[in-house]
């Protein structure tokens, strides 16, 4: 399988993120993405290849124009009041405030987030906008015949919806590459979601719409974040009523509750004949994972694979979340090796 990627996610490294009380360093670091490289390559799952530069346009079909100049300009704005720091939001329009947009730095940033996992730093801007470029590069092979491919993104996207970042999540990299497959004459995209949490930005991106069918296997939202997305009776709207299925489990899930859901979540796939398929490939459900609650075991990540792999689509894995740094470059090419089979 080819592998897309950049190194350019390491200009993107946040110091600290709030939790349990305690600022801690950032699980979400560059070195996510350096053992999935090592384990793609000391695997010879194939071809490394770095992106091409499709520029903005791909980008603005899923992001408002207002958001993307907020992001792009964010930290010039942060380093001319002289600070260094990461630049995190505090204070977000929840109910009872007005979604107005003021007009200072930290006003604008929490209208552009829902919450205070992820920081902007000097270079997050490029790594993301990598991060997008590497999904659309992996969506351009596929176009070219690939049957699959596998976007090495970093950071992550699942969690970043139309205007706004959250959840370690800036550029909804998934939601980029399906607007391209349409734009190039697909007529149906599907996104399974595997990733421990709900994609409520991709969820939110596509959820009046039947273009996109949305799947998700995740942590139910009653005890796990983002909490306020990612519920059973979220079903779509309007023209995108029954466009969206997400399958909420348990703390403490294993393969055989997790192995279920995936099945629901593929028959309902092959029921929408998608032209192609996209993977929102996280890896916290494993049962290390330092911030998850879900039990899979490195094994089961071939098992998923092989699952995907018998719906027969052409298929693009994004890569998404996974903590357990050690064993991320196992499980998340587990996936891709049980898919070839
Ligand atoms: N410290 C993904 O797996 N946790 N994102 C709380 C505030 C957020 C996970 C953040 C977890 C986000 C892509
Ligand atoms: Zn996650």
């Amino acid at each position: 399988m080819l592998t897309l990627y950049s190194d350019d996610h390491h200009l993107h490294h946040g110091r600290c993120e709030l939790i349990d009380g305690e600022l801690k360093p950032c699980f979400e670091m560059p070195s996510r993405a350096d053992h999935v490289l090592q384990r793609v390559k000391d695997q010879a799952l194939g071809e490394v290849r770095a992106p091409t530069d499709f520029g903005r346009a791909p980008i603005e079909r899923i992001h408002s124009a207002d958001y993307l100049a907020f992001f792009e300009g964010a930290w010039a704005r942060w380093a001319k009041l002289g600070k260094d720091g990461d630049l995190l939001p505090f204070t977000w329009p929840a109910r009872t405030l007005r979604g107005v947009l003021p007009d200072s730095l930290h006003g604008q940033l929490g209208y552009y987030s829902f919450d205070g996992g992820a920081p902007i730093t000097a270079g997050t801007w490029r790594a993301a906008y990598s991060a997008a470029q590497v999904a659309l590069s992996a969506q351009r092979a596929m176009a070219d015949g690939a049957r699959s491919a596998f976007a090495l993104c970093r950071p992550p996207g699942h969690h970043a919806a139309s205007d706004l970042m959250g959840g370690y999540c800036y550029l909804n990299n998934a939601a980029i590459a399906a607007q391209a497959f349409l734009d190039q004459g697909a007529a149906r995209v599907a996104i399974l979601d595997v990733d421990y949490h709900h994609g409520n930005g991709t969820q939110s991106i596509f959820y009046d719409r039947a273009d996109v069918l949305f799947a998700s296997i995740h942590g139910d939202p009653r005890f796990e974040f983002p909490f306020f997305l990612g519920y059973a009776d979220e079903t779509g709207a309007g023209a995108g009523e029954g466009f969206n299925l997400n399958l909420p489990l348990a703390a403490g899930s294993a393969w055989d509750a997790w192995g279920a859901a995936l099945e629901s979540a593929c028959q309902r796939i092959a029921a929408y004949a998608p032209d192609a398929l996209i993977v929102s490939l996280g890896v916290d459900t494993f049962k290390e994972d330092p911030i998850s609650q879900f039990k899979l075991d490195s094994p089961d990540y071939l098992r998923m694979g092989e699952r995907i792999a018998r719906l027969g689509k052409p298929t693009l894995f994004v890569m998404e979340g996974g903590y357990a740094v050690a064993e991320i470059g196992i499980n998340a090419v587990n996936v891709l090796e049980g898919f070839e089979g």
